[in-house]
């Protein structure tokens, strides 16, 4: 098992390039999706949150990330001593129309194809994408975790409409018409995940990639109207049962699974791990579920983490496993103390499963 950082666009840099292998990581996980840009509601310190007109604007839909974009990037992790594993979410510029269905979704798909090839060419390992209309919607902060950090939650379900010319969090029209995104069914939404699946599953094993899916976060059944794909733990089998590609796998967030209403996380694991389907590993810890819960520590939540290594251990999993999130530290750097403990207790349980 390999222990490895997730970093959003604006902070890849070489400080935290070092911070991320100071901390013990070897892998690294980049954002190149840029959620604050325009924000009015996210800090750019901490993991973005936003409001009901989501995080920030979505990127240029006529820029796609190059061939030059993940070899720069690549090497530049490289010279830090990380190895650049994945890259996390496509910009929603780039596949709207997937997400929703709509009448430019064969050109965005052949946008994200040579994306993908792309990322295979400069020896990245893994496309981490969620498979959502609303996004992480619904999310509140507040002193949650021990000694009155600041951490992220939920507080009841939310019901506003998504309004048109938004899709997963953020504005990728900014001129859009009045009115709310179509109503779409769950077996609508499954049908384009599934052929999202088919057109793109190929490429990627041809290319070395595998493409990993993050569950929906808040795991509710529907939010803002719209249905959700992942948001109870047997529903991650429905994905790998939808296209018995190789490449396709999962991006297993402990912290999501865990605040679902249903199921036990330590099955989950060891079924999911079992199946030799786990791209990478999104491991926070959280106390409740669905629709109240909070984040916290990683030691503090409901989750007991070390089982969860050991478990990942024992299924022999051999991919990577970052912190996910964590509550922000009262001191001068928040977010990157948060992150340091985390790295910390994560580093010391993995050393112990090592020995
Ligand atoms: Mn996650």
């Amino acid at each position: 098992m390999k222990l490895g950082f997730g970093l959003y666009r604006h902070m890849l840099n070489t400080e935290n390039f070092r911070f991320a292998r100071q901390c013990g990581s070897t892998h690294l996980i980049a954002h190149l999706c840029d959620y604050f840009r325009d924000s009015r509601a996210n800090a750019s310190s901490d993991q973005p949150t936003g409001d009901l007109r989501g995080w920030g604007r979505a990127g240029d839909p006529d820029v796609l990330w190059t061939y030059d974009d993940f070899d720069r990037l690549k090497r530049a992790a490289a010279a830090e001593g990380l190895d650049l594993y994945a890259i996390e979410n496509f910009d929603p510029a780039h596949w709207y129309d997937v997400l929703l269905g709509g009448p430019r979704r064969a050109a965005q798909l052949d946008g994200l194809k040579h994306m993908i090839r792309d990322m295979g060419r400069a020896g990245i390992s893994v496309m981490g994408y969620n498979f959502s209309l609303a996004g992480v919607s619904a999310r509140i902060r507040g002193p949650f975790a021990r000694g009155q950090a600041e951490a992220v939650g939920m507080n009841g379900p939310e019901y506003t409409p998504i309004p048109r010319g938004m899709v997963w969090n953020m504005v990728y029209d900014p001129s859009a018409q009045d009115g709310t995104m179509p109503p779409c069914s769950s077996d609508e939404l499954w049908e384009r995940l599934s052929y999202f699946l088919e057109e793109i599953l190929p490429v990627a094993e041809e290319h070395g990639v595998r493409l990993a899916l993050h569950p929906d976060d808040p795991p509710l059944e529907t939010v803002r109207g719209t249905p959700r794909l992942v948001w109870q733990p047997q529903l991650y089998q429905k994905l790998i049962e939808l296209n018995p590609s190789p490449a396709n796998a999962l991006e297993y967030c402990v912290g999501t699974l865990a605040e679902m209403r249903d199921g036990d996380i330590y099955t989950a694991t060891e079924c999911y791990a079992g199946q030799n389907r786990i791209a990478y590993v999104h491991l926070r810890n959280v106390r409740g579920k669905v629709p109240c819960y909070s984040e916290t520590f990683i030691d503090e939540g409901e989750v007991n983490v070390p089982r969860i290594l050991r478990i990942l251990y024992e299924q022999n999993f051999d991919g990577v496993i970052i912190p996910d999130h964590a509550p922000q530290m009262s001191c001068a750097a928040p977010w990157h103390a948060g992150m340091a403990f985390a790295m910390g207790y994560l580093k010391a349980e993995l050393d112990r499963l090592d020995r």
